[in-house]
């Protein structure tokens, strides 16, 4: 079985309903700390899992024959910030007991690193695969902290483990929670609600962006890859667009053209936005495993607004 940690999270809520479908629901356990009305929650297999837990995450592992660990829950960048030490102690803490429950039961090892994983001292533009890694934030040192214990499960114990280091990830199927990024998810409910949006981040601030099934089949490309062929493991750069607000603004205003955008800059996350690239290369991941984006832009602005008028319209039904 596959079982996933965090399975109602941005990432995990929509990853759970994608590899049912991939691998049939009984296939897929799904986990989270609380439960809710999702489809991740109902259409197959569910236990409460807080990750802190390890010995609870065993034995739920051992009794799921759990063969994958795909590990999700954790504290995205502007909640940690709020709350560096609880952010150690879960992002950290969950991802160990997730690499002792792979390790222990030889399982196959995912969990996400981020552009987070990059500082002001990194390169900018093209931020090359291999380079310097010094985040400002609890959440970078997080994710830094986090590929070097998936690599070294990987060379120390033959732990089979990968991982992605994320863009911003825009979707529609759960609200925005906590990240840094999630102004370009924001934007649209905006955009359908009031043909507006007052923008946290300001104009100008370059961030890589990736529409949720480009994420999702990354996550699955990277799983099925043949591992002999990986030179890199935690965690590949991937992408598909580099924004500001001003250019999702402009592709909003070709589907909605009364739309406007403002500024109210929120000191917190434009500081932990500026210590992040401008760009990320995401060359390794397209030779060592075939990646590849297939929404840019337009086309996500397209999809999220049709997905989000049907969804809102269907709220206020
Ligand atoms: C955040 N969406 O903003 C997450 C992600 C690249 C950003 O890690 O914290």
């Amino acid at each position: 079985r596959i079982m996933i940690t965090g399975a109602l999270g941005q990432i995990g809520s929509e990853l759970t309903v994608k590899l049912r479908e991939a691998y049939g629901s009984a296939n897929v356990l799904a986990t989270d700390v609380r439960t809710n009305d999702s489809q991740a929650a109902k259409d197959g297999p569910f236990e409460i899992l807080d990750v802190m837990d390890g010995n609870k995450m065993a034995e739920i592992a051992a009794r799921h024959q759990a063969d994958t660990i795909i590990h999700m829950a954790a504290l995205l960048s502007a909640t940690a910030e709020a709350n560096p030490v609880f952010a150690w102690n879960l992002n950290m803490g969950g991802l160990m007991n997730a690499l002792e429950t792979a390790r222990d039961r030889n399982a196959k090892f995912f969990t996400p690193s981020s552009i987070g994983a990059f500082g002001p001292s990194t390169p900018k533009d093209d931020t090359p695969q291999d380079t310097i890694q010094r985040p400002t934030t609890m959440y970078g040192v997080n994710k830094v902290a986090g590929e070097l214990l998936a690599d070294y499960y990987f060379h120390r114990f033959g732990v089979d483990t990968r991982g992605l280091r994320f863009p911003g990830l825009i979707s529609y199927v759960t609200p925005p929670g906590g990240g840094t990024t999630d102004y370009a998810v924001e934007i649209y409910y905006e955009a359908i609600k009031n043909g507006s949006y007052t923008s946290y981040i300001d104009r100008g601030t370059y961030m890589d962006m990736m529409y949720m099934p480009d994420a999702l089949q990354a996550i699955i490309d990277l799983m099925e890859a043949d591992g002999s062929r990986l030179k890199h493991r935690n965690a590949f750069n991937v992408t598909a667009m580099s924004f500001d607000p001003e250019g999702i603004a402009a592709s909003i205003k070709k589907e909605l053209p009364g739309f406007t955008l403002s500024y109210n800059v929120d000191p917190v996350r434009q500081k932990i936005a500026d210590s992040w690239p401008n760009s990320i290369d995401a060359t390794a991941a397209k030779e060592e495993w075939g990646f590849k984006a297939t929404y840019d832009l337009d086309a996500m602005t397209k999809d999220m607004l049709a997905k989000l008028e049907t969804k809102l319209n269907k709220q206020n039904a």
